[in-house]
Formats: C-alpha cells, sequence, structure tokens
C-alpha cells in the first residue's frame, strides 16, 4: 500500500457501484401481509421500554405497497445499485414451508430494479429472525444456523436468476453481542454466554449459506456484511488504554473476520472471553465452514472511538439507549469511551471519516488482500435533526458533508491500493431506527410520517450528481489522526 495524495477532486474508479441501502423491517411495514408472520422485531416492540416512544414496523414507511415509487426515485437519483434484505419471516412464516406470496413481492422488486437498470444486492438476513425460531432458542440454538441455509436456499430458488450479488448476514456483531450481551436490540437479551453462542451459529450460518449457495450458482458474488469499529487507545503511551483498544477491535472486528479469513478465532479473544465461551460450542469442522471462501466483504461503517482502560473517567463504552443496557464487549466490559471533541452526529457518534480509511486499507492488507476479496461499503451515513422548510424540503448539510467526507475517505484508499468496487449511503429512506423508534432520520430522502410522502433532500440531489459525473469535488478528509 502507498501512502494517499489528499486531492480536491476525485474521480470514481470505473464500475465503481454508487448505490443506497435498506432493510426490510425498517421500510416495508406490511407486517402481517399475505402470510408474513411476527419476527423478534415485531416482538420486541412491543415490549415496554424496548423502543423509543413505543414504535414498531407495523407500518414503518410501507415500502411494501409502494416499492414502484421508491425504485422510481432511485432511477431519477441515477443510482447504480439498491442493497435491500428479504424478511425470513415473509419467506418462511412460523419456519413453516416456502412462502410464494412474501417471496412474489421480492421478485416483483428484483425486476422493478433490472427494469430501471438498478443492480439488485440481497441481504438474505437483516436481524429480523421469524419468532417462531426464536422460541427455540433463536441464534444461541446451533440448529437455526442450519435453517438459516435452508432459508438462504429458498430465496435463491425464486431469485436467483435475477439477484448476482448475495450478501448472507448483515452485522453479525449486533444480532449477537448487542441483542444478546447488551439488550438494546431484540430480543433483549443480557446474557453474556448466550452472546457468544448467538456469535458462533451465526457465523456457522453464513459459511452453510455459502456451501449452499456456491453448490447452486458458481457464478453468484456472495459475501457477508460485518459491521466495524475503529479504537483508538485514547493515550497510545498509556498500556492500560492501548489494552482497551486491543480488546474492543477483537470483542468487535476480530472475533468475526478470523473465522471468515483465517479459519480460527483470534487467541486473545478466547481468552477475554474464556469465562462466557460455551465448552461444547466450536465442533469439529465448523471452522472450515465458516471460512468457506466470499467474493467480497461488505464493510458497515459509522464511527470509531477513543478507549481508555478500567479507572478513567470516561463513559463505559456501551450503547446508549432508553433503558438500562449491559455492556456489548464480553469479558472487556471494564473498557471506556472517552470523547475526543470530534463533531457528532444526532446519534451522539464521533464524525472520523479518516477511521474509515484507516479500516479499508487495514482491511485490504491484513484479511481481504491475501484472499484475492473485493470490498464494498456496504453502509456509512448519518442521522441528524433534520429541519423542513415550509415546502417539505430538507438542506441537509451536515448530511452532505458526513457522506462526501467519507466517500473521498474511500476514494482515497482505493488509490492507496484498497480494493473497493462500491459505496452504498445508509439510508436511501428515513425509516424505523431500531430502538430509536423514528426519532432518528438518516435518510437522503425525507419521508413525512403523517403522509408518507417522499421528498429528495439536499444529499440526495448532491448525491444524484456524484453518480452522474462519477466525480467526487471537495477537500480532503479534515481529520487525518492515523498513522
Ligand atoms: C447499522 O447498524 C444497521 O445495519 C442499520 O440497520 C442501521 O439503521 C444503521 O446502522 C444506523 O444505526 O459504541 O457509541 O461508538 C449500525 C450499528 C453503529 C452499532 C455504531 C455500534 C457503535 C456506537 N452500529 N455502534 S458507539
Amino acid at each position: 500500500l502507498t501512502t494517499a495524495t489528499p486531492t480536491t477532486s476525485r474521480v470514481l474508479p470505473p464500475g465503481f457501484l454508487v448505490g443506497a441501502a435498506t432493510a426490510a423491517f425498517q421500510i416495508e411495514g406490511a407486517a402481517w401481509t399475505d402470510g408474513r408472520t411476527d419476527s423478534i422485531w415485531d416482538a420486541f416492540c412491543r415490549q415496554p421500554g424496548a423502543v423509543l416512544n413505543g414504535d414498531d414496523g407495523s407500518v414503518a414507511v410501507d415500502h411494501y405497497h409502494r416499492y414502484r415509487t421508491d425504485v422510481a426515485l432511485m432511477s431519477e437519483l441515477g443510482l447504480d445499485a439498491y442493497r435491500f434484505s428479504t424478511s425470513w419471516a415473509r419467506v418462511r412464516p412460523d419456519d413453516g414451508p416456502t412462502n410464494a406470496a412474501g417471496l412474489a413481492f421480492y421478485s416483483r422488486l428484483v425486476d422493478e430494479l433490472l427494469e430501471n437498470g438498478i443492480d439488485p444486492w440481497l441481504t438474505l438476513y437483516h436481524w429480523d429472525l421469524p419468532q417462531a425460531l426464536q422460541e427455540k432458542g433463536g441464534w444461541t440454538h446451533r440448529d437455526t444456523a442450519y435453517r438459516f441455509a435452508e432459508y438462504a436456499v429458498a430465496v435463491h430458488e425464486a431469485l436467483g436468476d435475477r439477484v448476482r450479488s448475495w450478501i448472507t448476514l448483515n452485522e453479525p456483531w449486533c444480532s449477537s453481542f448487542l441483542a444478546h450481551a447488551a439488550g438494546e436490540h431484540a430480543p433483549g437479551r443480557t446474557e453474556p454466554t448466550e452472546a457468544v453462542a448467538a456469535a458462533h451459529h451465526l457465523l456457522l450460518g453464513h459459511g452453510l449459506a455459502v456451501e449452499a449457495l456456491r453448490e447452486r450458482d458458481a457464478d453468484a458474488a456472495l459475501g457477508i456484511t460485518l459491521n466495524f469499529t475503529v479504537a483508538d487507545p485514547a493515550d497510545p503511551a498509556d498500556p492500560a488504554d492501548v489494552d482497551a483498544a486491543r480488546r474492543v477491535d477483537g470483542a468487535f472486528n476480530r472475533i468475526f473476520l478470523d473465522p471468515i479469513f483465517r479459519g480460527t478465532y483470534p487467541a486473545d479473544v478466547l481468552e477475554d472471553m474464556a469465562a462466557h465461551w460455551p465448552a461444547d460450542l466450536v465442533r469439529d469442522g465448523d471452522l472450515a465452514t465458516v471460512a468457506a471462501p466470499v467474493d467480497f466483504l461488505g464493510v458497515n461503517y459509522y464511527n470509531g472511538g477513543a478507549v481508555a482502560g478500567p479507572g478513567t473517567d470516561g463513559e463505559p463504552a456501551a450503547p446508549v439507549g432508553g433503558r438500562q443496557l449491559r455492556s456489548p464487549y464480553v469479558g472487556s466490559e471494564q473498557v471506556r469511551a472517552l470523547p475526543r471533541g470530534l463533531p457528532r452526529t444526532a446519534m451522539d457518534w464521533e464524525v472520523q471519516p479518516d477511521g474509515l480509511y484507516r479500516l479499508l486499507t487495514r482491511l485490504q492488507e491484513e484479511y481481504t488482500g491475501p484472499a484475492g476479496t473485493s470490498l464494498y461499503v456496504t453502509e456509512n451515513g448519518a442521522a441528524y435533526d433534520d429541519e423542513p422548510d415550509s415546502t417539505g424540503f430538507v438542506q441537509d448539510d451536515e448530511r452532505l458533508d458526513y457522506v462526501r467526507t467519507h466517500l473521498a475517505a474511500v476514494l482515497d484508499a482505493v488509490q492507496a491500493g484498497a480494493d473497493v468496487r462500491g459505496y452504498f449511503v445508509w439510508s436511501l429512506l428515513d425509516n424505523f431506527e431500531w430502538a430509536f423508534g423514528y426519532a432518528k432520520r438518516f435518510g437522503i430522502v425525507r419521508v413525512d410520517y403523517d403522509t408518507l410522502e417522499r421528498t429528495p433532500k439536499a444529499s440526495a440531489r448532491w448525491y444524484a450528481e456524484v453518480a452522474r459525473t462519477r466525480t467526487l469535488e471537495g477537500p480532503a478528509r479534515p481529520d487525518v489522526t492515523g498513522p
């Protein structure tokens, strides 16, 4: 890798995908239409205090009925690709047989995308496990991994003739540690041992699905999307802070990267989590399955953070939400987060595009490069408290700047040798932001939650120009803090 030269005009590499992303539960609504049954998020939303303002996904932004309008919007913006997810509870309600009516929706959506020249990128699991499977133990139960592979095949049978890019899981860290240790996400558990079991079974499900899809379809591009944090020691000269950064990197990033790309769990993570690691969790052959070769790695990046060891006056490095939450860092609960004075989004996450540059160049060097795997940024974006004017238009300069500086970081990483082939902004539309309900808006398109009317924000207009001109104008990353 070479060092990128900061410039003010960057040209997108040939074939680079300019896209947008969403997820089924966050946009579809129609929660019990055409045979769909409860997912764990429907059930979680009914738990008092689980989701801000008691919001739920029953209507969301009604994409299920408005998908044509939404695809027309994407086409107007000139998007090359659209990343969406399929709802397991729509495709195989109640863990029963495949539901043709549910699959038919995705078939219509894919046709509509293709007619508009938009490349469909399909994520099989974006956190909405059928509640019926949760009742059998959910991801803490090994069998769920096998059910996932069967569901993957059912979706592929219906859409494999038209969808060429497949993502098995979205952010297994959230489905395991945030959902089973921190309690922020469905099913809202706070048992570290369950989180570890869920992480392994998610990885196993990923590997089984890759093997099954590969056998059916040798030409499909198969990958997984992980979420990353870039943890820096608050004081690089303090060994306790350096250790805290190592622990967060292990418990967030390497616990998934190493099994997928090296077929092994990192020794230091096994040691950190030893007290919570179930004895018979990893069976013979599991790691070979988890390491089934992938064609691409999807990278979701929102923020990094400075972390410190115990005894500092930082905040616990745990998610903040409307209720009592625990640390997601199993075995490293003592790690503290220290604000660095960087600007923050409405989620309170630090804005640090340089973290994305460092992440992509590191992945290239240590994981994906040696394996010959390409990279896609499958999510990046920001929530801000948008103020619509009297016509409903949102001049969201902060979001525009967030996306611009992060896309610049991506293109600089490409220049430095990282094989990044596309960028999907999170999100196309304002939508259901999980534990925060509809209170946090990530869309480049505004949704009026009374009328469900869609209005592109200034960031969307600007993004369309990037897609059209294949050029990114603007100054270099403002926050180059890394080595
Ligand atoms: C993604 O999750 C999801 O895929 C998507 O569905 C969601 O809407 C979107 O992002 C926005 O949230 O410890 O304070 O530094 C991202 C989840 C975000 C979880 C960053 C960990 C660290 C916050 N991750 N977060 S902090």
